[in-house]
């Protein structure tokens, strides 16, 4: 008898054709393979299940090069990963201009409406490592290659508009801080722990980014539900030279969302890759994720008039100042094929913009031009990573650099230095430069700050530490400042150093004066006296673009309804809410007890997913479709009662039969306008409601 142990089979037998014994021989019957198994260079394998011995029960011989190569080549599968933004997801799309702007920006991308070019996006959360969860507190990168006719332009942001520190020389200290403590290996993916806040505590400039990082901003619902920004001020250059600065933002076209905390923590058990997956199944599912690219022009002459400096990266321009025009559209339509050779490999870089776009002297920035072309080095292994396809530009490039590790091309010729006049004798003399199109620096930036002194000084506005952070708190809902409260109190109450707990508090009451007493509060802490501010804070006008809540989109538009069923449920009922919520463009996830299929009335119905492993976190919005007898049963049962519960406590809508009432019942779950019969569930949609909270949270 044979044996099915990996690692050896004493009887293995070959056929008149060379094949392995049946036991251990893929794809041997039926229709031939799609292709024959070979090694890297192209040796057909005749066994891919035995390692080559000296006899049945012998040693393993090195002559296997077969077995050599396959574990050589898997024991040097990974690559370090990224220090930061380590954890991500990429999508293919295409990117297609909607309004020319000739008069802003030269780049051939923005002359025509219509132009298009395709797209690779990443998304990343910041902190945690490869392996850690989608849904933790934290920044979400959003990193987009465009590959333009002159060029790749990588606008690589994130989905918050500021960040936490103003120059480039503080960056490794911030990552430290919030990274795993250096001791311990611990929190990963976490900010709630002492080094973090003592860092934070520590450079007031990190408050105005902190009230976003508190917010539920942190927390999306979706990688397709949050916006995006370019952070920086860059310069946008036209034909004639003219520079304007330029902000860049993608506003999602299903708006936004967030989750609650409490969801984010019970969704990174139950699912993980939360948003990994919803990207990919949404893009599978020809539900394509949309962002809308807008940019805030302005001059020198309004950036002089600001209380802040536009060059500080803590700071924002407010949509109301200057409003955010849309130029294009872009559309991700395309899963990768492979994920490490598309979303890990993928190498993102600052400096790769196209004439006609241009940095400022944003500090910040400044850093980034320098730090990812050497990060994709040591990344990647080699100053070659260029010819890796998802970062090889999709327009010609030609120029004399040679060699170096892993060179996948080949060039030809004697051209390699330049100048040369080997065309004199008949021979090609390679690519020259192009002043007229080629990418040349805008002058002016150069001119204005031609360093007469050499000064490590920050400029004058970059002292207000403040205003902004309070500019932010100020214009959210009641909800959402309670939120922020609360992310304080949490975080917070995870630090076990008091002084540093105390620290922030008193940095706090310089943003506003009732969010330190509340974080004191709740974490039953006396309020200290405020710290003193290197500058004065400045009052600004509130502003509603800032407001998750204020701009949320109440339609079931690529957002997923849960609903629960059981044995004898109506099918009817259940056929027709998937009909209505699939007619908006939304999708039905079935949830039942069992899943190989239950009878109910007018069929059998397979569910999607069992209920104990389908929690309502997964959801936009719940309904639930029960005989009375069956809800009698699951309102015994915790993983029912918490679906609602859950949902409830998540200000989720929940549509109901009149049989559920029991569950409901035991579920603590009170009427309001968002829990309803199923026959109203698409009047209100997936809506959150927000006024349930106060009722079900002690909000801080
Ligand atoms: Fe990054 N950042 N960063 N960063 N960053 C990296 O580059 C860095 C900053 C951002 O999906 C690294 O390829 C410095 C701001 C995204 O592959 C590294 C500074 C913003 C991604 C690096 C910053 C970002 C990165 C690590 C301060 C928003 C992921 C791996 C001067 C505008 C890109 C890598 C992807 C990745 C350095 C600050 C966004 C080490 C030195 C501000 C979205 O080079």
């Amino acid at each position: 008898m044979a044996d099915h142990q990996p690692g050896g089979i004493a009887t293995s037998h070959k056929d008149a054709a060379g094949n392995a014994g049946e036991l251990h021989q893929n794809a041997a019957e039926g229709s031939p393979p799609a292709a024959y198994l070979t090694d890297n260079f192209g040796h057909r394998i005749a066994d891919n299940q035995n390692s080559l011995k000296a006899g049945a029960r012998g040693p393993t011989l090195l002559e296997d090069f077969i077995l050599r190569e396959k574990i050589f080549h898997f024991d040097h599968e990974r690559i370090p990963e990224r220090i930061v933004h380590a954890r991500g997801s990429g999508a293919h799309g295409v990117f297609e201009v909607t309004k020319a702007i000739p008069e802003l920006t030269k780049a051939g991308l923005f002359q025509k409406k219509g132009t298009t070019c395709p797209v690779f996006v990443r998304f990343s959360t910041v902190a945690g490592g490869a392996g850690s969860v989608d849904t933790p507190r934290d920044v979400r990168g959003f990193a987009v290659k465009l590959y333009t006719d002159q060029g790749n332009w990588d606008l690589v942001g994130n989905n918050i508009p500021v960040f936490f520190i103003q120059d480039a020389i503080k960056f490794p200290d911030l990552v430290h801080s919030v990274k795993m403590e250096a001791d311990r290996g611990y929190p990963q993916a976490a900010s709630a722990h002492d080094t973090f806040w003592d860092f934070i505590g520590l450079m007031p400039e990190s408050l105005h980014m902190i009230m976003w990082a508190m917010s539920d901003r942190a927390i999306p619902r979706t990688l397709r539900m949050m916006e995006g920004f370019g952070v920086h001020t860059f310069r946008f250059v036209n034909a004639a030279g003219e520079g304007k600065f330029v902000k860049f933002h993608w506003k999602p076209v299903l708006g936004m969302e967030s989750l609650i905390w409490d969801e984010a923590v019970k969704i990174a058990g139950a699912d993980p890759d939360f948003h990994r997956r919803d990207l990919f199944e949404s893009i599978d599912a020809g539900s394509f994720p949309a962002w809308d690219l807008g940019v805030q022009v302005f001059d020198e002459d309004f950036a002089a008039a600001q209380p802040y400096d536009v060059l500080d990266a803590t700071k924002l321009i407010p949509e109301e100042d200057v409003p955010v025009q849309i130029i294009g559209r872009m559309t991700l339509n395309r899963n990768v094929d492979n994920f490490f050779a598309e979303t890990e490999q993928v190498a993102f870089l600052p400096t790769n913009v196209i004439p006609g776009i241009d940095f400022s002297n944003d500090p910040l920035l400044q850093g980034r031009l320098f730090s990812y072309l050497d990060t994709q080095k040591s990344r990647l292994g080699t100053t070659n990573f260029h010819q890796i396809p998802i970062n090889a530009p999709k327009c010609p490039f030609h120029n004399m650099q040679r060699d170096g590790l892993m060179q996948t091309l080949v060039p030809t010729g004697r051209a390699n230095y330049e100048p040369n006049s080997l065309d004199e004798a008949g021979e090609p003399n390679g690519p020259r430069a192009c002043p007229a199109t080629g990418f040349s620096s805008f002058e002016a930036n150069a001119e204005r700050n031609d360093p007469t002194e050499k000064v490590r000084v920050r400029a004058e506005l970059f002292a207000d530490h403040y205003s902004q952070a309070r500019l932010f708190f100020r214009s959210q809902t009641d909800s959402e400042q309670a939120h922020i409260a609360s992310a304080l109190v949490f975080e917070l109450s995870k630090v076990s150093l008091e002084h540093v707990r105390t620290r922030v508090l008193s940095r706090l009451r310089n943003v506003d004066e009732t969010l330190a007493r509340r974080v004191a509060d709740g974490l039953a802490m006396p309020l200290p006296e405020a710290a003193p501010a290197a500058r004065e804070p400045v009052e600004m006008k509130p502003s509603d673009a800032l407001s998750i809540q204020k701009n949320a989109k109440a339609t079931f538009e690529g957002r997923k309804l849960g609903i629960l069923f059981a044995e004898g449920s109506d099918k009817a009922t259940i056929d027709k809410l998937k009909a209505d919520v699939e007619a908006a463009g939304g999708s039905v996830f079935l949830v039942a007890p069992k899943v190989g299929g239950l009878q109910v009335k007018g069929g059998t119905l397979k569910a999607d997913g069992k209920l104990d492993g389908s929690p309502s976190v997964m959801f936009d919005a719940v309904a639930s479709v029960l005989m009375p007898a069956e809800a009698e049963k699951l309102s015994k049962q915790g993983a029912a009662v918490q679906w609602f519960m859950d949902a409830y406590g998540h200000c989720k809508t929940i549509a109901h039969c009149n049989g559920t009432k029991v569950i409901l019942e035991k579920a603590g779950i009170e009427p309001d306008e968002g829990v309803l019969p199923n026959e109203q569930l698409m009047k209100v949609g997936p809506a959150r409601h927000f006024a349930r909270e106060p009722k079900i949270r002690d909000l801080a």
